[in-house]
């Protein structure tokens, strides 16, 4: 016979009445469009204690039969922050000037990006997000399941967490980045899927004039 799975009450939340409900829907969405992506962080320190908390946050993502297949190495080290900008740079050096055909750098226009990436060394923190492939139980392998849906998942909720708390976030993907297993001596099993900058912006800073798709272009109610 099929084992039922052990069981515990759901945890209580409080029923909400429809004003409330409406109200902070709205306060949620006036608290997220104010993040903004940032490319230049001053060097004011973060609690480590916050960047756990949030941490612990992204670890409540929903993700595939609850395997939790990710891993955040936070970076702290100026040391390992030079060398991770030294590395990210070469990377995007040959992106920027052999490897991106004009439509992807056209695209990125807007944004007014480049090969250097000097964030990398001026953030308080780096957080690279790693998804885990398979796991490990008693010496085997373990599938895991939806791995991009489930990492992608957790690190939304980190870069909110992280917006909530008050910090900025870069969403950085130096391709390819295979070289942080190397410098984080991360195993084989675990594959970069982010590196996740952190911090404060620098004063002044500026940010390009975009806007956001309005409802109506995003979503259908059938
Ligand atoms: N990885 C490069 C290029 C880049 C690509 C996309 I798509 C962006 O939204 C931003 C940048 C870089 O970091 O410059």
């Amino acid at each position: 016979m099929k084992k039922s799975p052990r069981t515990i009450p759901l945890p209580d939340r409080p029923t909400l009445s429809p004003e409330e409900t409406l109200r902070r829907s709205s306060a949620f969405y006036d608290e997220v469009r104010q993040r903004r992506t940032v490319r230049n962080f001053s060097d004011a320190a973060i609690d480590r204690a916050v960047i756990e908390n949030c941490l612990r946050a992204a670890g409540t993502a929903p993700n595939g039969a609850n395997l939790q297949p990710w891993h955040f190495a936070v970076i702290e080290s100026s040391r390992i922050k030079s060398e991770i900008r030294k590395r990210a740079e070469a990377e995007e050096r040959i992106f920027y000037e052999q490897r991106a055909p004009d439509e992807w750098l056209k695209a990125l226009a807007p944004l007014g990006t480049s090969a250097e990436k000097p964030f990398l060394e001026h953030a308080p923190c780096l957080i690279a997000i790693f998804s885990r492939t398979y796991g490990f139980e008693e010496g085997g392998k373990v599938k895991h399941y939806y791995v991009n849906e489930s990492v992608g998942i957790a690190a939304g909720i980190l870069i909110t967490a992280l917006h909530h708390c008050g910090l900025s976030t870069l969403i950085h993907t130096p391709s390819p980045m295979r070289f942080l297993n190397e410098i984080l001596d991360r195993p084989a099993n675990e594959r970069p899927f982010a590196l996740l900058v952190v911090g404060y912006p620098e004063q002044g800073t500026r940010v390009p004039d975009i806007t956001k798709k309005p409802l109506q272009d995003i979503s259908t109610f059938h």
